[in-house]
This record gives C-alpha cells, structure tokens and sequence, in this order.
C-alpha cells in the first residue's frame, strides 16, 4: 500500500542535499553526553578546565615520556605548571601535534577563537585567566552544543561528600552516575572498612544476608542522594559471570536487585587492565580482550535488568553488536578511551549501526577537562555525519525517500532520545 508522506518538509533528493542536511542536523543537534569525568562548580577543585588541566590530560603524559628523557621521579616532582610547559614543549613545539589527544588541545583553543598559530602558550593562560568557570561552562556548552553531561561520582570520595551532604550540586545540566569501582573492584580492600566506618554492618568477604541487606541500604541511600542516571564499573577483561566471589555476590544480591526496584540501569565498562605501569599513575592502564560469554550470561539471567555498556578492546566490539541483537536489555554505548580515536570511531560506528540501525549511543565524550567537550564533540560529530551519509546515500540509491524531518528525529535519537527511552522505559 502506498502511504502518503505527511511530513510537509522537503525530500531529499540529491547527494548535495544529503550532505547538507547531515550536516545541519548533526551540527545543531543538542548532546546528552552519557558519560564523562566533569563536576559541576560546586564541587571546586574536582571540576578541571584551562590550558594547564588542558595539557597534563593523562592520555598525553603517556605520549609525553615517549618523546621527552624526563623520568618519572623528575616529572612527578614537577608543579602542574611546569609539566603543561614539558607536554607543549615536547608534543607542540619539537614534535607537530598530530595524535588525537594534541590535536584536541589544537581544535579547543583554535575554537575558542584562540590564535593556535602564535603557539604562545602565555597568551592561553591569559584568556582563562580572565574567565570565570560559570562563564566558561556556558561557552563549552555552547561551543561543544551539549545540553547535559553525566558526571562520574564516587560514593567513596571524600571530596565529593560534602557536595552531595549539602543537597546541592548547583548546576543542573551536570547529572550524576554512581560509580561503584571501589565497591566492587575493592570490596575486601577498601570499601568494607569504609562501610564499616559509616555504621554498615557488613562481613569482610560479603557473605550473609545481612551484608547484602545492607550493601543494599548503601546503594538506596546514594541513589536517594545523588538521583543517578545510572550506576556504573569499569572491569578488568577477565571478568566473569555467574561468579561464585565477592563480585558474583555483590552482582546478585546487591547491585541488580536494587538496580531494578529503582529502575537505575547498571553500566559495565569492561577491558581495562588497570596500572599496567604503575609509573605513569593515571595514564598506566591499559586494555585487553574480554571474554563476552560472560556478558552475554549476564543479559540472558538477569532479563529485567537494562545494562549499559561499552567495551575498551577493538577486538570485541564486532562480538557486542551481535550481543546487541539478542538482547533488548542492553544499550550499547560510546566510543571508550583507547576507542575515542577516529579510525576506529568510524569502523565501530558503521559496524554499529549495520547491525543495530539506529538503537545505539553512537559516543559519549568521557571529557575531564571541561574545554574537551568542545574537540571530543567536534571530531566525534564530524565522523557520524561522514557515516551517516554513507548509510543514507545506499537506501536513497536504491529508491528511498528522506525528508529533513526524518533525519533530525534518527539523530535525535542517537545524541539523546535513546538514552532517555533506555532509562525511562521498564
Ligand atoms: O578515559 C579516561 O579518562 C580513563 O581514565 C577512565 O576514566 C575511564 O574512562 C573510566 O571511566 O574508567
Ligand atoms: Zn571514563
């Protein structure tokens, strides 16, 4: 039968047209960015902007040892200051910045309006010198065309307490995930002597009812407190499940139960090799392949919990998308970390929506310096368009209609509504 198109806005006939009409649409779309590292003001020194936080990202200390003979000792004993001026020196100046991490240092300052071609570093810290934070997250937000971003917040950290004690964390385009690293990764470690300390009476290998019940009171009351999105690990490639350990409990007893009474979906962030040299701190983890049969008995037995996930090995991403298509309870996310580069945004990005058409959360941004919202948005948005046009121009060539207002609701979709559907559906 031959329905009638009620859309009143134009077809898309030509490939010019095709173009254009990504471009507009992709560019002008608002974000919800699902996961990052930023805060919001109330949170002080947690929330890192300008050209010093900028330069000491830890995906380019890494790069940093690679090109300059400073030793660890000698640069952790430098001042912030001084290591942003070793990373210009080294990366911008006696090497052209072309890794993905400079040429985001490169694509901010150059859409701040700021001369990259001067490379003075001085006139940088001059422009955010004169800026206020409030001032800037409106131009961040404004440049990157980001409506929200989903915080990380770690129940666990001290400096994050008083914010969420206080009831108020200012910002409302920040919004929390509850991130649970230290209670699932560093239970027997860490975090049974902090729920202890907190008047949680739990067993050191979480193994009565009791210690379920109130791992359990823990999560309410931080879900109660933060209102998160949704509950978030990151985990070590050889993770496995069912599992008969600490996690395997904390999983069934605690986290999934809770997950669905509060309709609060658990992310699973899943490959990283956490200080596979120590020496580089924060930039030494590293990745490996996970076994996916695991995830796949997590999705099968636990069928009214939703899982959000994203997977730091190039090598499983193939293997997800094909979870994907049996399992309505997962919500595929983001290009992760060692991920977020553009050759391998753009081969998971096809891969992706040729298996999943458009009921994936193509990107998340996992910015922690608030000025990479402005690159990572950029190099990302630039990439879908390109794929986007490719995937559309083979149904027009085969005698497909598209109108402008089909395309803004497909990609409404993959920058935010299937995130809110995901949350907000049973
Ligand atoms: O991408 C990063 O900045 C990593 O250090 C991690 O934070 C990772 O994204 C994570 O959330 O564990
Ligand atoms: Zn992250």
């Amino acid at each position: 039968m031959n329905v009638p198109n009620t859309n009143n806005d134009a077809e898309i006939r030509t490939t010019d047209q095709l173009k254009t009409t990504i471009s507009e649409v992709v560019h002008t779309q608002k974000i919800t960015d699902i996961h990052t590292h930023l805060f919001s003001p109330p949170f002080n020194e947690l929330l890192l902007w300008g050209i010093d936080e900028l330069l000491t990202y830890h995906y380019l200390i890494a790069e940093v040892f690679r090109k300059s003979d400073v030793s660890y000792q000698q640069f952790w004993s430098m001042t912030k200051a001084q290591q942003a001026e070793l990373i210009w020196q080294t990366l911008f100046i006696e090497n052209s910045p072309i890794s993905e991490a400079c040429r985001g240092v490169v694509t901010t300052l150059n859409e701040l309006g700021l001369d990259v071609g001067s490379r003075n570093l001085q006139d940088y810290r001059d422009y955010f010198a004169d800026t206020t934070v409030e001032d800037f997250i409106d131009t961040v937000f404004e440049s990157a065309n980001v409506s929200k971003v989903v915080m990380t917040n770690d129940p666990f950290d001290p400096a994050e307490s008083p914010v969420w004690e206080s009831g108020d964390t200012g910002d409302t385009r920040f919004e929390a995930a509850l991130r649970m690293d230290v209670l699932i990764n560093s239970y027997e470690d860490t975090a049974y002597e902090h729920l202890r300390g907190l008047g949680y009476e739990v067993d050191p290998i979480l193994s009565s009812e009791k210690s379920y019940k109130e791992v359990r009171r823990f999560l309410e009351t931080w879900i109660q407190r933060m209102d998160p999105k949704y509950m978030a690990v990151s985990l070590p490639p050889d993770f496995q499940y069912p599992d008969d350990g600490v996690l395997g409990r904390l999983f069934d007893n605690c986290i999934l139960p809770i997950s669905r009474e509060f309709n609060v979906p658990f992310a699973l962030m899943i490959g990283v090799k956490r200080a596979v040299n120590p020496q580089l701190k924060m930039a030494g983890d590293g990745t490996g392949k996970a076994d996916l049969s695991s995830l796949e008995a997590l999705l099968r037995e636990n069928p009214d919990n939703k899982f959000l996930v994203t997977l730091l090995s190039r090598e499983n991403q193939h293997e997800l998308c094909v979870i994907g298509r049996k399992f309505k309870n997962l919500m595929i996310f983001g290009c992760w970390w060692f991920m977020n580069n553009p050759s391998v945004i753009e081969e998971i990005t096809r891969e992706r929506i040729e298996l999943l058409g458009l009921s994936v959360i193509p990107q998340h941004s996992d910015a922690r310096i608030l000025d990479q919202l402005i690159y990572k948005w950029k190099h990302s948005r630039q990439i879908i368009a390109d794929v986007l046009v490719e995937k559309y121009q083979s149904i027009l060539d085969v005698g497909w209609t598209l109108t402008h207002s089909e395309i803004e609701r497909d990609v409404n979709n993959l920058f935010g509504g299937n995130f809110e559907r995901f949350l907000n559906g049973n």
